[in-house]
């Protein structure tokens, strides 16, 4: 067989075999087999020896214009591939329309915030003005000036987180992470004069943990010193407040009680908000559920921020504002405010 005849046998196979490629990797393959250094044609090269030397010019033209024709071939055949794989792709339906969306949730503010916003929009409606101060206090404001002196059954370990000051580089003996708001009153009226009207929201910190108690929970004390205020006062402010609260055919009832820093001192009952005073599971059938506490600023307390008792009066009151979200939300565990259970931020 003369070397023509293999060219012409080598290049029909690879026309052959190259129609029938399914993909371009086969395509590869072929170019390697035939065009590749040890490829079928460029072997034709080597039996050139035995050729003699007239012919060499000839076949070697001959190997080459075989070799043009097979990669002719190849990059016809592979843009034909390409094209179709390309056709395939785009054609093929990878996006399943009847699998159903993503849900997704709109936020909104947790009920503790929203009742926060609410209650001191209502407070400064009335003139009330927002102050904050520290969540880990000293001994002398969160106690001391406020009625409540060692040896106070509400120091009681039972109660009150004290730090350990070893882990507070400075913190002096006796700091405690503060167990009401009431120490920012003092720290306000300790820098101002009267008259002060105050709101002091935020978190507070007992040693407490059941159904009703967690460790960490928020509360609103309202503060209003001025000359000539009295228990009218108080009665008239929690009233309105009540009233803008939980709505306007709530009624307010005062309890006598005692506080370390009031004189007189109250609990504060709320006429049902569920059932509207007839009587049910959340009010006990009593109609009435204790909602906050309040009182006439002692005076003592006054005293001890430099105020004048004889020349001033205060009123003040507070609440727990998780319990107050909790009655208005409706939710019937206190706990559940703070498990991050992303139903409560969900519209
Ligand atoms: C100063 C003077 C007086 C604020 C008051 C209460 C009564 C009270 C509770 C409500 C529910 C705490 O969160 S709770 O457990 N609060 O009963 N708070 S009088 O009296 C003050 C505060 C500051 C200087």
């Amino acid at each position: 067989m003369s070397i023509a005849d293999d060219l012409l046998r080598l290049t029909n196979e690879a026309q052959q075999e190259i129609a029938a490629a399914a993909d371009l990797d086969s395509l590869e393959r072929l170019r390697v087999k035939y065009l590749g250094k040890k490829g079928s044609l460029s072997l034709v090269l080597r039996g050139m020896g035995a050729v003699p030397p007239a012919e060499r010019p000839a076949i070697g033209d001959a190997v080459n214009k075989a070799k043009t024709q097979v990669e002719e071939l190849l990059a016809t055949a592979q843009t034909k591939l390409a094209h179709a794989a390309l056709e395939a792709e785009l054609s093929a339906p990878k996006l399943d329309v009847t699998l159903p969306g993503r849900a997704h949730f709109r936020g909104r503010r947790h009920p503790v915030s929203r009742t926060l916003d609410e209650v001191v929009e209502i407070f400064a409606r009335m003139g009330f003005r927002v102050a904050s101060g520290p969540e880990i206090e000293l001994d002398r404001y969160n106690f001391e000036l406020l009625g409540m002196p060692e040896g106070h059954p509400a120091r009681d370990m039972q109660d009150t987180f004290y730090v350990d000051v070893a882990t507070l580089p400075g913190a002096p003996v006796g700091t405690v992470l503060r167990t009401h708001t009431s120490p920012v009153q003092i720290r306000t009226m300790l820098t101002q004069k009267p008259p002060v009207r105050i709101v002091c929201p935020g978190k507070v910190y007992r040693c407490d943990s059941d159904v009703t108690h967690t460790p960490m929970f928020h509360q609103i004390e309202c503060l209003h010193v001025e000359r000539g205020l009295t228990l009218a006062h108080l009665k008239g402010t929690l009233d309105a407040f009540v009233k803008a609260f939980f709505g306007d055919d709530i009624r307010t009832r005062l309890r006598p009680s005692y506080f370390p820093f009031v004189e007189p001192g109250c609990e504060v009952d709320i006429s049902c908000v569920l059932c509207r005073g007839k009587g049910c599971r959340v009010c006990k059938q009593t109609g009435f559920i204790e909602v906050l506490g309040a009182g006439m600023v002692h005076p003592e307390v006054l005293r001890g921020v430099g105020y004048d008792p004889d020349e001033v009066t205060g009123y003040a009151f507070g609440a727990g504002l998780d319990r107050m979200a909790m009655l208005k939300y409706g939710l019937d565990d206190l706990r559940v405010l703070f498990e991050n259970d992303v139903r409560l931020v969900s519209a």
